[in-house]
């Protein structure tokens, strides 16, 4: 039975709307996809040439199931209308602007009105509320302030929530250690991996974790493991959750994760209409399989985004959670479809290789997939970084560990990697999102 939020979880900022019975739900959200269906097509070019070549009219769309006969949108549109070609009001009235980096060529941005602003504030607000922090909470920012969404987007919503906000930003560590220490700041919000690394430097000038004021952690922007996660929790002794987003959809905010269903995140979905579809054809999958990731804003005044692909795999619930919410629960996003790497004709997604590496005793959590073909031929080398534990001066003791690691990997990987065992904290921390894989292939 889904319990009343007030009476089990009073950490709803807006119980009435995140424990609706899931009809209401729908409800709301056919009356809004069909209002910003028709703010779309009116005041956007580009969607209105692609339902006049699909043949329909806002007024086709009936049910909330026939969202599918909408065009979908992807980072390629947005790149071909930069950077206000899809803006549906006049930029005198777009208050803010923000910006993804992309791997390749000229940014993706997207504009907000005051309206979106306050939308995107309440999303936040939410999922900041689902970790347990309260207004009572010091917030100490460790995402960057910038084009990116991560500082901004979570700052406003725990200012919504009350929090006293310290807008460190990203980078010098030991700044945000003497923070920590002297603000007495109690949630910190960074990447998973530039948490881990806040920890390791706390560690090595002997912060005292267990006596700091710090309980809780606001994760997200990239993949983080239950491995991470616990490893992040038992050093830091915090709570931690994690949180999807992406700048096309507002950023922060689209799903966040609840004390109760540590792998899967609430989505926020009186403002995102979800589908599963599969990549390679475009069809919408049943609940619970797994697929990408298809988001519709329902109501984004500045930047309407109709069937955005997201290319995040992932699967999704609409079963009760404990916690008493009833929107639909998204399992974390461990591999996008573009990030498969294809290795001499084999598929591997990076996330397979964390998941080897975090099975082995004596690994830290930092790895690096180096793929180059000097010889005329690919060759995937996985850097692995030992914990300062493990490390040993016997070259055959260690030589024996890297084979032990190569058998693991080719079990799941199906291809023979080369394993190169470093140095505890040699390989490089980023204060953003960690970087994974270095491409150094010529493509032909
Ligand atoms: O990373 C927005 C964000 C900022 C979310 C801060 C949460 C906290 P982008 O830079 O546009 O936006 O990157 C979006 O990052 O499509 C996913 O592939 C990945 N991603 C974001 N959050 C998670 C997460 C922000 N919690 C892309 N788990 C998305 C896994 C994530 N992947």
């Amino acid at each position: 039975m889904v319990m009343q939020c007030n009476s089990v979880n009073p950490n709803c900022f807006d119980s009435e709307i995140e424990t609706a019975p899931r009809e209401r739900i729908r409800h709301i959200q056919f009356e809004k996809l069909r209002k910003q269906i028709h703010w779309t097509y009116e005041r956007v070019a580009w969607y209105r040439e692609r339902f006049h070549e699909l043949g329909i009219k806002p007024e086709d769309i009936r049910t909330l199931e026939d969202v599918r006969y909408l065009p979908f949108t992807d980072k390629q549109v947005l790149r071909d209308t930069y950077p206000f070609g899809l803006c549906a009001i006049p930029l005198d009235d777009v208050v803010r602007l923000h910006a993804s980096s992309g791997t390749t060529g000229k940014p993706i941005v997207i504009g907000y009105s005051r309206h979106d602003l306050e939308v995107w504030s309440d999303c936040v607000a939410r999922l900041v509320t689902m970790a347990g922090v309260t207004r009572a909470d010091r917030v100490q920012m460790a995402f960057g302030y910038g084009m990116f969404t991560g500082g901004f987007g979570l700052h406003y919503g725990c200012e919504k929530l009350g929090c006293m906000m310290v807008p460190a930003g990203s980078g010098n560590t030991e700044r945000h250690l003497m923070m920590i220490e002297d603000y007495k700041t109690t949630v910190l919000i960074s990447t998973p991996s530039y948490a881990l690394h806040i920890c390791e430097v706390g560690e090595s000038l002997g912060f005292d974790w267990a006596a700091s004021s710090m309980r809780v952690g606001l994760f997200g922007g990239e993949p983080c493991t239950p491995g991470m996660k616990q490893e992040i929790e038992r050093r830091m002794h915090i709570t931690c959750t994690d949180n999807y987003g992406l700048t096309e959809v507002n950023g922060p905010g689209v799903a966040g994760e609840c004390l109760h269903s540590r792998d899967h995140q609430h989505i926020a979905e009186d403002h995102f209409l979800w589908e599963v579809i599969n990549p390679a054809t475009g069809e919408p999958l049943p609940e619970g399989c797994e697929g990408e990731l298809v988001l519709t804003l329902l109501d984004k005044e500045a930047f309407p985004m109709l069937r955005y692909r997201t290319h995040d795999l992932t699967r999704v619930t609409t079963a009760p959670c404990a916690c008493g919410r009833t929107h639909a629960r998204m399992l974390k996003v461990r591999a996008r479809t573009d990030d498969m790497l294809i290795v001499r004709g084999t598929n591997i997604f990076p996330s397979q290789v964390e998941d080897v590496l975090a099975g082995i005793q004596g690994l830290s959590p930092h790895y690096l997939i180096v793929l180059d073909n000097e010889t005329g031929m690919d060759k995937i080398t996985i850097q692995v970084e030992l914990r300062p534990d493990a490390f040993s001066d016997s070259f055959e003791q260690l030589d024996d560990f890297r084979h032990h690691i190569i058998d693991r990997l080719r079990q799941t990987l199906l291809i023979t990697p080369v394993v190169k065992l470093v140095e505890p904290g040699s390989i490089e921390r980023t204060a953003g999102k960690s970087k994974r894989v270095l491409d150094k292939r010529e493509k032909s």
